[in-house]
Formats: structure tokens, C-alpha cells, sequence
């Protein structure tokens, strides 16, 4: 384990495995060249770094890297899958949470929440009341990446009455939202846009300054997906020139660094990244980042391989 992950997962490992904790060691690279050979299997998060060639090239007797996050951008998993190592991630035990917070974010982007509990606080009611915000109600919503977690937010969207369409890299079969081949033509058409795409080279900055003027002065975006999907430059640029309305953001291009632009604005909402930062629903992924690791090594195919590893799926 490179970096510190949940109590339940290193409790559970260290019941089951050997657990080496990489942060512990005095001298890392020195460890690493002593035991990097005999280690079997890694569990990692976002805290780890990134999971690179060079990173399993340590390890030559590696067999799984068990993620924790469905997002696995930071593990090279087509360089897992050359060297014959199965990643595994962690989907479908956050869907509803990460829906439930983005449709939170929007609210609070939309109707200014956090600003009006500043105000409140500030002990501004009682000079005039908190200033008339922009509404949900009319919206046409789009979706960038009607996955697991996109399918869940555009169900809650349909209780809010609200119109759903949304893009991805091809036309879903069964799906009766309305589809658009990109991103511009996606903005184009609606006045918020929620981006929850995979993170990583083939989306990064596919919200760009394009997009965003699509979008247009009235628009918000929500990204709930990674900060690389957005060209942050060209959307501090946007807000700066009023060419869109507002931006709820889970997720930034350097975390934790957010630039100082982003926190100036008044009409941004900014999390640290909380979409599935529930004790319950951490609790939940980190059973499975265990899991997988337990199945593999009792000689069963790993629960929740990635895409890309789920041909060398099949257990010690
Ligand atoms: P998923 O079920 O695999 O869905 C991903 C969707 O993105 C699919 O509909 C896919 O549609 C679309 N997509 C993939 N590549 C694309 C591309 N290049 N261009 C356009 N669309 C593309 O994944 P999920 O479980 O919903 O999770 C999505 C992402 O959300 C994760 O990978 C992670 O980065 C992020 N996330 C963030 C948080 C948070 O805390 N903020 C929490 C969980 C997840 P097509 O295949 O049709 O293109
Ligand atoms: C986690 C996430 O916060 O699942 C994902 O892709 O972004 C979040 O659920 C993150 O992976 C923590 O490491």
C-alpha cells in the first residue's frame, strides 16, 4: 500500500495479508528494491499517485491492483494488463451517492445555498434580504457521460421535472433522452451541463472554452467527474467575462490545489471532492477494494476487474 487508505481496508488486509504501509518505511526506494519482487498484490487510491509503468516495473511479481474509486485515471491500466496484472475497481456501490451530491451541487450552484448561509452568518439578513437567485425550473440539462452514475442523476432530474439529454461516444440503445454527437452540440442545446465522464487522455478538456461559450451566459456547469475534463483556464476565463452564468465543482485539475481565481468568484460552489464521501459509502468501497484482493488470492476471478484487464480475469 503506497499511501494511507481506510481503516476498514487496512484492517481487513493486514488480517488476511502480509500489509507493507510504503509511507512507513524509512527509506521507500530502498524497500522497495529489497521486496518489490516478492510483492503480490497492491491496493491503491487517488492518494497513491499515479500507477504508472514505471511503478509496476518495481514490482515483477505484481498479480492485482485493487483501486479504490470506479475513476481508476490514476492507474496505467493498459501497462497493468501488458505486464499481465488484473486492476480492479470500485463501481456500482456509489452511483446513488455521487447522483445524490451532484444534484445537491447544482442545487446549491443554482439557488447560491452556501452563499445564502454566508450571508446569514455574516449577519447581513437583517439589513436586506439575500439577492433573487437563477432557477432550476424551464432548465434543459445535459449530461456529459450517461454511465452508472449519469444514469443515476438524469433519474432525479426526471423528478425535478426538469429536461435531460447528454452525450457520450456513441447513441444508447434503449435510452429516450436525446443524444448529441459532442459536447458543443450538447451545450448548445442545454442551459446546465453535468459532466461525469472517466477522467484521463481521451476526455481531458473536452469542456473547453468552445463549450463553454455554447453553454452560454445564462449556463452552469457541474463537474462531478474529474478535473481534467475541464480546461480550467478557459473556464476561469468564462466566469471572468460573464459568458457563463456559474460553475458547481467536485473536482479540480491540481488536487488539493484550487486556483485563487476559482475561489474568488461569487457565483462558484466549490467542494473538496465529496461525490461519494459518505462514511457508509466509503465503508462500502473500501469492503471492495478488499474484496477483490480476497477473491484473487483464494483462486477466484477478481469481483470488479476494469475493461481492460477482464480477459487476464481469471483468479491466482
Ligand atoms: P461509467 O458507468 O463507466 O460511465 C462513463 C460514461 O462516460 C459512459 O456513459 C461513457 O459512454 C462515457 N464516456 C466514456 N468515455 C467517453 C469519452 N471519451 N467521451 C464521451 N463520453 C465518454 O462510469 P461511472 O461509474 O458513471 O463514473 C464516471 C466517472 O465519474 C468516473 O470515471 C470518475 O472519474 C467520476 N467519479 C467522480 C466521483 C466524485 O467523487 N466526484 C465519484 C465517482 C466517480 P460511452 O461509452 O457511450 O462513451
Ligand atoms: C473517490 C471518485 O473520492 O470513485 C471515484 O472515481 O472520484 C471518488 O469516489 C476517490 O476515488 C477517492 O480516492
Amino acid at each position: 500500500m503506497p499511501a494511507p487508505m481506510p481503516a476498514n481496508v487496512m484492517d481487513a488486509l493486514d488480517r488476511h495479508f502480509t500489509l507493507h504501509r510504503l509511507w512507513e518505511q524509512g527509506d521507500p526506494d530502498a524497500f522497495l528494491a529489497e521486496r518489490g519482487p516478492q510483492i503480490a498484490g497492491m491496493a491503491v487510491s487517488t492518494l497513491s499517485g499515479m500507477i504508472d509503468a514505471a511503478w509496476l516495473d518495481r514490482l515483477p511479481a505484481l498479480k492485482i491492483v485493487s483501486s479504490f474509486g470506479v475513476g481508476y485515471d490514476n492507474v496505467d491500466a493498459a501497462a497493468a494488463a501488458a505486464r499481465g496484472v488484473v486492476v480492479t475497481n470500485t463501481p456500482g456501490v456509489l452511483d446513488e451517492e455521487v447522483a445524490d451530491l451532484a444534484i445537491g451541487l447544482l442545487l446549491a450552484t443554482l439557488r447560491r445555498i452556501p452563499q445564502a448561509d454566508r450571508y446569514l452568518r455574516a449577519g447581513r439578513w437583517g439589513d436586506a434580504p439575500f439577492p433573487l437567485s437563477p432557477t432550476l425550473r424551464g432548465r434543459r440539462v445535459g449530461i456529459i457521460g450517461l454511465g452508472a452514475i449519469g444514469k443515476a442523476i438524469a433519474r432525479r432530474l426526471d423528478a425535478f421535472a426538469v429536461s435531460v439529454a447528454y452525450h457520450g461516444r456513441s447513441q444508447q440503445a434503449g435510452v429516450a433522452y436525446p443524444y448529441y454527437d459532442s459536447p458543443v452540440a450538447l451545450a448548445t442545446a442545454c442551459d446546465v451541463l453535468i459532466a461525469i465522464v472517466p477522467g484521463g487522455a481521451e476526455t481531458r478538456h473536452m469542456i473547453d472554452g468552445a463549450v463553454l461559450a455554447a453553454l452560454g451566459p445564462d449556463g452552469v456547469l457541474i463537474n462531478v467527474a474529474r478535473g481534467s475534463v475541464v480546461d480550467e483556464a478557459a473556464l476561469i476565463a468564462a466566469l471572468d467575462a460573464g459568458t457563463i452564468g456559474g460553475a458547481g465543482l467536485d473536482v479540480f485539475a491540481d488536487e488539493p490545489n484550487v486556483p485563487d481565481a476559482l475561489l474568488a468568484f461569487d457565483n462558484v460552489v466549490l467542494l473538496p471532492h465529496v461525490g461519494s464521501a459518505s462514511q457508509a459509502t466509503r465503508a462500502a468501497m473500501g469492503q471492495l477494494v478488499v474484496d477483490n484482493l480476497i477473491a484473487w488470492f483464494d483462486g477466484k476471478p477478481a469481483l470488479t476487474p476494469v475493461p481492460e484487464t477482464a480477459d487476464l480475469n481469471r483468479g491466482q
